[in-house]
């Protein structure tokens, strides 16, 4: 029992993650550990999926850009923004360390974590109308990205938009049309959701509402609108 309590703090500390966090990231980088255990999001996601999601595929992009920026000094934000200039084994494993460091945190299994925050369902409402419309048109978003990529919510000066993005491109990146903070993403590549959705990605992301970490996507939201976007 100890053990357990002793973990569940510090999973309630992983939890404090933020945007500053992320951005401010440096080589060489670290796979960061999954902020819950793997079966924790089984109403939608499966351990097997999320353990293989974590360390294979996220482990292989830390690597990756590892290997791609050995002996250099590089930040994190500084890499995503330059994306243009970037090398592709930069840009797509950089990308992939930050999508995915983030992805982890905007999921969890927890039903407190799993409520909309009134003051962040105010502005979707005003926005799109419903969450339901608003999820609707998040979820088209991702099915229809063609091939491997990402769909996000972000947080510009205009507002919230819905907007995807194809492999490990992101919102930060110089190389996207829709530029903003990300406050909630949806990684759509078939290792996402494979082993028990196979191509029914429509699905995955019809029960990935089930597992969003909202407190968190609040958050992120709350720091987005107190930083001008860099
Ligand atoms: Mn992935």
């Amino acid at each position: 029992m100890k053990r357990i309590a002793l973990l569940s703090v510090l999973f309630a500390l992983q939890a404090q993650a933020s945007l500053k966090d992320l951005n401010t990231l440096s080589v060489p980088f670290k796979l960061p550990p999954l902020p819950y255990a793997a079966n924790s999001l089984d109403k939608a996601i499966d351990a097997e999926t999320m353990t293989i999601h974590h360390d294979k595929h996220h482990q292989a992009y830390v690597d990756n850009a590892n290997k791609a920026l050995s002996g250099q000094k590089a930040r994190m934000l500084d890499l995503l923004q330059n994306a243009s200039k970037q090398p592709a084994a930069v840009r797509n494993n950089v990308g992939g360390h930050w999508n995915h460091s983030f992805f982890w945190t905007v999921l969890s299994g927890n039903e407190k974590d799993n409520a909309l925050p009134a003051r962040l369902e105010k502005d979707i409402v005003t926005k799109w109308g419903s969450v339901a419309k608003f999820q609707e048109e998040f979820e088209k978003a991702g099915a229809a990205q063609f091939g491997s990529g990402w769909a996000w919510l972000i947080r510009t000066p205009e507002g919230l938009k819905i907007t995807s993005t194809p492999n490990q491109d992101n919102p930060l990146m110089d190389v996207v049309a829709d530029r903003g903070w990300p406050i909630l993403g949806a990684d759509v590549w078939e290792h996402a959701y494979y082993l028990r959705y196979q191509n029914k990605r429509p699905e995955y992301l019809k029960k990935f509402w089930t597992v969003v970490n909202w407190k968190m996507v609040d958050q992120y939201d709350q720091e987005a609108l107190k930083n001008k976007l860099p």
